[in-house]
C-alpha cells in the first residue's frame, strides 16, 4: 500500500512537472526565443475577435499586416479600435531599436518599443503565441522583454542557378519576417544567369537571363525594375532590408555572354567565367549597371561578390589589356591584378554613395574597410576571419559549415553537398555561432555584425526542394541570430518546433521533418 502510495505521489509530481513543463514551454512557444520571459497568473481571453489600438502612426500601419497573418495562421479577426485589448506603444526608454517589451494581462495586452521595428518584433511574438495556442484567442500572462543578439539575421538566395520567382521570393519573406530575420541577400549573377534587368544594358537579361544550371536553352527568366521594386517594398514592410550582389570579377559568365567585349575568359571548367580587368571600358560598364541597382536598393550595401577568381582568371595574362595594366600598374601577378580590380570598383560604388560588400577574398585585397563589409563563408580558413577582424572589417559570418544550406541536413540526404563528410544539420546551425566553428577571440568581437545562412542553388532545382533544403533550418538560423546563449536550448526548441511545423503546414511549405526523420522520400522531393 505504502509502495503504492509512494508511486502514485511519485507519478502526481512527474504529472504536475510535466503540466508545469509544458505551460512553460506553451508560454514560450515563440521562435525565435526570447530573451527574458517573466510568467503571470492568469491568462488572456479575447475569443475570436482582436481589437488593437495605436496613437503612433508608424504603429498602426503596421495593424492591416498583423491582421492578415492572425487572420491567415491563428483565424483570429483583428480589428481596429480605440477601446483596444491590444495596444502598441511608443516608449523611447526602449533603446534598442529592434527591441520590444509584450505584457500580457488578463484583459489587455501592451506592445511597447521605440520604432516601428521593434513594435514590429513584438508583434510577431505575439502573433506565434496566438498561433500556437491550444485554445484559440488564450494566451498566458506573461512579460516578455526581448531584444536581438545580432543586429544583422541574414538569409541568401541564390537564383542564377536557378530562378524561383516573385511568390516564392515573397512565401521566404513571409517566414523570414515571422522569425525576426531582416536581411535578404539576393545573389542575382552569376554563370548560369542574368536576373536582374538593367535599362541600359537590355542583353544582359535577354541573352544573359537565357538558361540555368539543369537547362542551358531555358527561356530567359529574370526579374524586371519594377518586380524588384515590388520585392523590395514587400520585404520593407516586413522590416527586411534586400541586398542585392552583382558577382564580379569572376562568376561573371552570363554577362560576358550577353556582352562579350568585357569578357577576360576562363577555363576549361569554367569558360568565360570573369570580366576583363585590362579593359578600362570595363569598369564605366560594370558602374553603369551599379548605378541603376542603387536606384533600385534603398539599402547602404551592394554586394559585389569577389570571390573563386581563379576559377577562371587563366587567359588573363594573355590579355594585351591585362599586359598593359600590370606594367603601367607595377602589378606582379593576377592576385594583385583581381585586387587593382576590386579596389576599382569599391571607389566607385563609394562613389554611388554606397559601401561595399565582398565574400571573404576581399579581406587581403587592400580595400578600405571603412567602405566595405565582409562575409566570412571559407569555415576552413579560420585564419581569414581573425585577418578580417585586425583589417577592421565589420564582419557577417557565413561559414559553410554549417551555414550553406545547399548541404544536406542528414547523412542519408544524397542530393546536396558534404564537405569531408561534414554537412548542416538543424542541431549544428543552432548551435551557430559557438567554439565549435569559429577562433573564440571572433566570438565576442563586436565587428561581427550578424550571421547568414546561404542557399546556393546548383543542386536545388524547384521551389518545393528550395523549401526542403531551407524549412526548418531557417528557424534554427532565427533563434541562433537572435537569442542569446543564455536563453537558447535545443530540446525546448525541438519542442517549440514542432508547433512551427504546424505553420509550415498551413502554408503548404515542404519542410524537412529532422525529429521524426521520416520523409515521404528520405533524400527529400527532388521536384
Ligand atoms: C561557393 S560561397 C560559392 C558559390 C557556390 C557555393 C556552393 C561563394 C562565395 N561561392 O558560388 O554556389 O560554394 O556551396
Amino acid at each position: 500500500m505504502s509502495m503504492f502510495r509512494f508511486c502514485s505521489r511519485k507519478k502526481v509530481v512527474l504529472l504536475m512537472w510535466l503540466v508545469l513543463a509544458s505551460g512553460f514551454a506553451m508560454g514560450q512557444a515563440v521562435i525565435p526565443r526570447p530573451n527574458a520571459v517573466v510568467k503571470h497568473e492568469g491568462v488572456f481571453t479575447g475569443g475570436n475577435e482582436l481589437t488593437v489600438f495605436s496613437s503612433n502612426d508608424a504603429f498602426r500601419s503596421l495593424i492591416p499586416g498583423f491582421a492578415e497573418s492572425a487572420q491567415r495562421l491563428a483565424g483570429l479577426s483583428v480589428v481596429e479600435n480605440k477601446k483596444a485589448a491590444v495596444r502598441l506603444v511608443h516608449n523611447p526608454k526602449i533603446t534598442n531599436t529592434q527591441g520590444y517589451r509584450l505584457t500580457i494581462g488578463p484583459k489587455e495586452i501592451t506592445v511597447e518599443a521605440s520604432t516601428g521595428q521593434g513594435c514590429f518584433y513584438g508583434l510577431q511574438s505575439l502573433l506565434q503565441l496566438f498561433v500556437f495556442s491550444d485554445t484559440p484567442g488564450e494566451i498566458a500572462c506573461a512579460q516578455i522583454d526581448d531584444e536581438p543578439r545580432f543586429g544583422w539575421r541574414g538569409f541568401m538566395l541564390d537564383e542564377s542557378r536557378h530562378f524561383f520567382g516573385v511568390e516564392e521570393v515573397k512565401r521566404l519573406l513571409d517566414q523570414m519576417a515571422l522569425q525576426k530575420l531582416n536581411v535578404f541577400h539576393w545573389h542575382l549573377t552569376d554563370e548560369p544567369g542574368w536576373r536582374i534587368e538593367i535599362k541600359k544594358y537590355p542583353l544582359l537579361t535577354e541573352v544573359g537571363g537565357i538558361g540555368n544550371q539543369s537547362n542551358r536553352q531555358a527561356p530567359a527568366q529574370f526579374y524586371t525594375q519594377d518586380e524588384i521594386r515590388e520585392i523590395v517594398a514587400y520585404a520593407a514592410a516586413r522590416f527586411i532590408e534586400v541586398i542585392p550582389e552583382i558577382d564580379m570579377p569572376g562568376h561573371a559568365t552570363a554577362a560576358v555572354k550577353a556582352y562579350p567585349d568585357y569578357s577576360g575568359g576562363g577555363s576549361e571548367r569554367h569558360p568565360d567565367f570573369t570580366f576583363n580587368p585590362g579593359n578600362m571600358a570595363t569598369y564605366a560598364f560594370l558602374t553603369d549597371i551599379l548605378r541603376e541597382v542603387t536606384t533600385l536598393f534603398p539599402s547602404q550595401y551592394i554586394h559585389i561578390g569577389g570571390d573563386e577568381v581563379s576559377f577562371g582568371n587563366q587567359q588573363w595574362p594573355t590579355l594585351p589589356g591585362v599586359k598593359r595594366l600590370m606594367e603601367e600598374q607595377g602589378l606582379t601577378n593576377l592576385v594583385e591584378v583581381e585586387h587593382w580590380f576590386l579596389q576599382q570598383m569599391t571607389d566607385s560604388v563609394a562613389a554611388l554613395g554606397k559601401k561595399v560588400i565582398g565574400w571573404d577574398e576581399v579581406v587581403s585585397s587592400g580595400i578600405d574597410s571603412d567602405k566595405a563589409l565582409t562575409m566570412w563563408w571559407r569555415h576552413d580558413k579560420p585564419e581569414i576571419l581573425l585577418q578580417a577582424l585586425e583589417k577592421d572589417f565589420p564582419v557577417i559570418l557565413c561559414p559553410r559549415i554549417p551555414l550553406y544550406f545547399d548541404f544536406v541536413q542528414i547523412e542519408e540526404h544524397t542530393s546536396g553537398r558534404k564537405w569531408g563528410g561534414r554537412f548542416a544539420p538543424v542541431e549544428s546551425v543552432y548551435r551557430f555561432p559557438s567554439e565549435e566553428f569559429l577562433p573564440v577571440s571572433a566570438l565576442a568581437n563586436p565587428k561581427v555584425l550578424g550571421i547568414q545562412a546561404n542557399l546556393w542553388t546548383e543542386t536545388i532545382a524547384t521551389a518545393s526542394r528550395l523549401e526542403f533544403m531551407t524549412f526548418p533550418r531557417i528557424a534554427a538560423l532565427a533563434e541562433a541570430a537572435w537569442t542569446n546563449d543564455a536563453a537558447k536550448d535545443y530540446n525546448d526548441f525541438q519542442q517549440r518546433i514542432q508547433k512551427m511545423f504546424q505553420v509550415y503546414q498551413k502554408e503548404q511549405i515542404e519542410y524537412f521533418d529532422h525529429i521524426s526523420g521520416k520523409d515521404a522520400e528520405i533524400k527529400g522531393p527532388q521536384k
